[in-house]
């Protein structure tokens, strides 16, 4: 029995998981796409070869056609499409970020809590990236010995989206720093300073960046990010780890390389969707997979988008005020602890 997904949010990565569930994933198919524009909605229900065209969640929901959720709204709408959806009891794939802001994370976090087991799996897609997975093996077996810093680098061409705003810069782009370099890490992120430094005349009037981002971990490893938004050549997402007996790099260009007309070259990625391709497959089967078998989460959960949540709030306080600000701590429910099976 094939699952039937229903996708809410007909952007950009909405169209993209989409055509992903149509044409690479097994076992899923869109039965439903929700868009309050309905022409949206409708081009990308077409891409599914004719779903079900709804504007509103409820009104999806109401259908009893769905067996799970695919989140794809911008950040802001998330919490409204989430608490209906947990309510229905619908195993729920929710882009990133969880919310915007803890307040609206916490509500969250009480809903599924109130079902058997976490129902939500995060969009944090680069966990799924074979070379993170890699870099984070490398720290967890300490053969290069222990982590010591990070330097990484996220540049897009341009702003994904024309109302990207300064404040995105932290919840919107460097919210997959805070995931993913602390999942490879192994350890939470302490605290957060962000320094402004010469702007880019070729950014959007509003922005000022790029942003140099410091992240203190838990374990007291350093993490720095550029953040730059308008980096126009191209995608570009790097990072350099230093070890004690050595350093590791990945996100280097890679693919077909050409010596012509006196220069080399090599190609780059121009948007995430190619960056990040065989990290969104992974991912979305994976979470088909655990949804079909009853695990229903494989991947980032709920808990995780809240930790990250919590960073970017900090993050945006210390973009606005020049501080260093600590992320507020917080325990992890009984609910979210892994679960351990018993000793045999
Ligand atoms: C966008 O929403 C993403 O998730 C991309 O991966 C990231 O590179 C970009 O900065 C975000 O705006």
């Amino acid at each position: 029995q094939e699952l039937r997904v229903g996708i809410v949010g007909a952007g950009a990565i909405g169209a993209d998981h989409a055509r992903r569930i149509t044409e690479r994933t097994s076992g899923a198919k869109v039965v439903a796409v929700v868009d309050p524009n309905e022409e949206r909605a409708r081009e990308v229900a077409a891409i599914a070869g004719g779903a079900d065209v709804l504007t509103a969640v409820d009104a999806l929901i109401a259908t009893e056609r769905v067996d799970a959720v695919m989140i794809c709204s911008p950040g802001r709408f998330h919490e409204a499409a989430l608490l209906p959806a947990l309510q229905a009891r619908l195993p729920i794939f929710c882009e990133k970020p969880l919310t915007p802001d803890s307040a609206s994370g916490e509500r969250v976090l009480e809903a599924e809590q109130r079902l058997d087991r976490p129902h939500i799996q995060v969009g944090f897609m680069r966990r799924f990236d074979a070379e993170y997975m890699r870099l984070r093996e490398l720290v967890a077996s300490a053969d290069a010995g222990e982590l010591l810093m990070i330097h990484a680098a996220h540049r897009n061409a341009r702003p994904t989206n024309p109302e990207y705003v300064q404040q995105n810069l932290i919840d919107d782009s460097v919210v997959h720093e805070f995931d993913v370099l602390s999942w490879v890490a192994g350890s939470p992120v302490r605290s957060v300073t962000v320094r402004q430094g010469r702007r880019n005349s070729l950014s959007l009037p509003h922005l000022h960046e790029p942003i140099l981002v410091l992240m203190e971990l838990d374990n007291g490893v350093l993490v720095d990010v550029e953040m730059n938004v308008s980096a126009q050549f191209g995608y570009q997402v790097t990072t350099e780890a230093v070890f004690e007996k050595g350093v590791a790099r990945i996100g280097q260009p890679s693919g077909l390389e050409l010596w012509q007309e006196g220069a080399f070259r090599k190609a780059e990625h121009t948007y995430y969707d190619t960056r990040f391709a065989q990290a969104f497959d992974t991912e979305v089967q994976r979470w088909v997979n655990a949804v079909r078998d009853g695990r229903l989460v494989d991947g980032p959960n709920a808990w995780d988008g809240f930790q990250v949540a919590l960073a970017c709030e900090a993050g945006v306080e210390a973009l606005r005020t020049g501080r260093t600000v600590d992320v507020r701590p917080a325990t992890i429910p009984e609910f979210y602890a892994p679960r351990v099976s018993p000793a045999s």
